[in-house]
């Protein structure tokens, strides 16, 4: 059995879901939807980031408790999604229970192992960033990401011996060359591991004195431990860490996906300390550029982060959802507006895919009396048409493999682009009125009706509630069961002649115009 494990980033509680979560949590979705409908044992995993002193500053700017801080936005993040129908199987908190015992006995094994020393440290701190700045991440003084001047600060933490692991780090990635992808931040990761770069041991611990929120050190009550040695773990917890029985089976299988900003963290840190605990590294680090909104960044001064549920009252979820996975190149930046997401769902959704849908049912009431007709006079143009959904599944499963999921969906609405030609083409109009035409009528319509049966399950991945109505209106079952997504072998004809359509309001409506934001 073929187990698939996803993961995206926990997101911090001090901010709301926009467009940039949403869209990481849209391609994780996408993913174990993918491998459950292809029979894989699948595990998608989300949550919250709630400790550190980002946290403490906003709960004590509200006069409230960083608890209440943590209940507040979990929560936030955990309805939305939910509202946008992901289909996570754990949403973890780092204040869960089983994750603070795990990072103690993690933290415990690492300091046994030699891992952890303590050591007096001077610098700048970001709060913004939770870390000690070097001089690359000034600008005129101030964080470069979060325009902010950070803190001169003195005092003693624990470090973590991030420097033992830079050798041997350096030649995983290199022994494996998708470990960390697309390849440019492969790259970035390299670079950050060359022996002229100035890497350092991290500190994993704050002083009580200055942060309490945080999970103790199982060695020293006086400190908390950072949040991002906490956060990682996440990871662990959410499968059943240490004793779960498939922990090992999931473990190995593992894919995480992050954006760029959290590319260090992730690719240097993370598979340092499991080296130490002892564990293998994951299997993939899938690394994501970021979002612009109307050509600037997402800002929260800007007020211009995009409130996914209402992008769904608007145009839909799986409108939203479609332009993002369609427009993005994974691992390169992308900018975000609401122009051109109404062109792009009128142009491949209404005007290609959804009429495809609406004449192949009106012409199925019309010439075939309602219900899917049967192919008997199958030839040469059906045969291009079976050819092309064969095409189209070899494409869709090359192209979510590397994580080209805007060349999967190109594949899928060129595919339907075929079949409406391949209509225009056979015109059932116009075989109706000829001497003995009902067959090729019926078997244009029915070539028709099969394709989109493809193409409902090719999309069922990316567009989960548009898919199972396509099925219904075909008159399928709206369920999409484990392992129907169609390989490029997989039965053409599978649809049954004799089944009523019921054909229902129009899927993918034309989208008059874009909303004033
Ligand atoms: O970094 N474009 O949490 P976070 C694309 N808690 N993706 C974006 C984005 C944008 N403009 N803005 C945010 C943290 N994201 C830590 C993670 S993991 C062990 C701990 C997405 O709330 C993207 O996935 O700042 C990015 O990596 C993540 O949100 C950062 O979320």
């Amino acid at each position: 059995m073929n187990r698939f494990y996803v993961t995206t980033p926990i997101y911090y509680v001090n901010d709301v879901p926009h467009i940039g979560h949403c869209f990481t949590t849209i391609v994780a979705d996408t993913l174990a939807r993918y491998h459950r409908l292809a029979g894989d044992e699948t595990f998608f995993l989300t949550g919250t980031d709630e400790h550190g002193e980002k946290i403490a500053e906003a709960a004590a700017l509200r006069d409230t408790t960083p608890q209440a801080v943590a209940d507040e936005y979990s929560q936030r993040f955990r309805a939305t999604w939910e509202a946008l129908g992901f289909s996570f199987d754990r949403f973890i908190r780092t204040t869960d229970p089983d994750h603070v015992r795990n990072v103690q006995a993690v933290l415990t094994r690492v300091h046994e192992a030699g891992d952890i020393d303590f050591r007096e440290y001077e610098g700048l701190y970001c709060v913004g960033c939770e870390r000690f700045l070097t001089d690359r991440d000034l600008v005129d003084g101030r964080c470069a990401d979060h325009e902010r001047a950070p803190e001169p600060r003195r005092e003693g933490n624990y470090f973590f011996r991030l420097t033992r692991y830079r050798e041997w780090l350096a030649e995983y990635i290199r022994a494996h060359p998708d470990f960390i992808r697309p390849e440019r931040y492969r790259n970035e990761a390299l670079a950050m591991l060359r022996e002229d770069s100035g890497l350092e041991d991290f500190s994993i611990s704050r002083p009580k004195s200055r942060v309490t929120w945080g999970i103790e050190l199982p060695f020293d009550p006086d400190h908390v431990c950072y949040v991002w040695f906490d956060a990682l773990i996440n990871y662990l917890t959410g499968i059943g860490y240490p004793d779960a029985p498939d922990f090992d089976a999931l473990w190995g299988a593992t894919q995480h996906v992050i954006a760029k900003d959290i590319l260090k963290q992730h690719a240097l840190f993370w598979p340092a300390m499991l080296r130490s605990m002892g564990l293998p590294p994951f299997r993939h680090l899938n690394v994501h550029g970021y979002w612009s909104v109307d050509g600037r960044k997402i800002s929260k001064s800007l007020g211009n982060a995009v409130d996914p549920l209402l992008m769904r009252e608007r145009y839909g979820f799986d409108a939203f959802r479609y332009f993002l996975l369609r427009e993005m190149v994974f691992g390169v930046d992308a900018n975000f507006t609401e122009e051109a997401l109404v062109t792009r769902a009128n142009a491949d959704l209404a005007n290609n895919l959804g009429n495809l849908l609406n004449r192949t049912l009106n012409m199925t009431e019309r010439f075939a009396g309602g219900a899917v007709p049967s192919a008997v006079a199958v030839g040469a143009p059906e045969a291009e048409v079976e050819a092309g959904a064969r095409r189209a599944a070899t494409a869709v499963h090359g192209a979510v493999a590397e994580f080209k999921f805007h060349d999967a969906l190109a594949a899928i609405v060129a595919f339907a682009s075929d079949v409406n030609r391949y209509l225009d083409a056979r015109a059932p109009w116009k075989q109706a009125k000829r001497e003995g035409g009902t067959a090729a009528v019926h078997t244009t319509l029915y070539t028709a009706a099969e394709s989109l049966r493809w193409i409902a399950l090719l999309l069922a991945p990316f567009l989960p509630e548009a898919a199972p109505r396509i099925l219904a209106q075909l008159g399928l079952a709206a369920s999409v069961a484990p392992g129907s997504l169609p390989r490029e072998d997989a039965r053409w004809g599978a649809l049954a002649a004799g089944a009523p359509i019921a054909r229902g309001a129009p899927l993918f409506p034309r989208i008059e115009r874009a909303d004033p934001r």
